[in-house]
């Protein structure tokens, strides 16, 4: 395995910080702080994600990862973008964004259960998290009475 660059760039970092502060008069111990803050900064701006995804070679395994997540806008009587793709297996998140005049919902048919954000009022949003476990394409609909037959209707392609 190759050394990922962050853990190259965070060893000459490293260095230079104890190098500077030696030659700063200010000895090991504020390199070892400088080098501490070195670390944060790493920490905040995702190097030790890289490592660690780096180091986990192959095991990806289902919730080790973010969720997948989706903004869906819902308006009378459609939902933007009406097709959705995903990966099975995955976590997904899809939140609804009711931009219409009267509440919605955003259901999917066909996987084990019908996974629904529940009705959401005008201007409001929310969520629905579900793991699809099997691949296909299955239909959207908003189940309040009428919505499904007036176009709310769309697919959540798992692939
Ligand atoms: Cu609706």
């Amino acid at each position: 395995m190759p050394w990922p660059t962050p853990v190259v760039l965070f060893a000459v970092v490293a260095l230079v910080s104890i190098s500077m502060a030696s030659a700063w008069g200010l000895g090991t111990l504020s390199g070892i702080k400088a080098i501490g803050a070195v670390a944060v900064v790493a920490a905040i701006t995702g190097w030790a994600g890289f490592w660690t995804q780096s180091a986990g070679g192959s095991t990806e395994s289902a919730g080790a990862g973010a969720a997948q997540q989706m903004t869906v806008g819902a308006k009378d009587y459609s939902f933007t973008p009406a097709a959705v793709t995903v990966k099975a297996n995955s976590a997904v998140q899809i939140t609804l964004t009711n931009g219409a005049t009267q509440a919605h919902n955003w259901t999917v048919q066909g996987l084990d259960q019908a996974y629904t954000t529940g009705d959401i009022l005008a201007g409001k949003t929310g969520t629905v998290s579900f793991t699809p476990s099997k691949t296909g394409t299955f239909k959207i609909i908003c189940t309040i009475a009428g919505h499904e037959s007036f176009g709310m209707v769309g697919q959540l392609i798992v692939q």
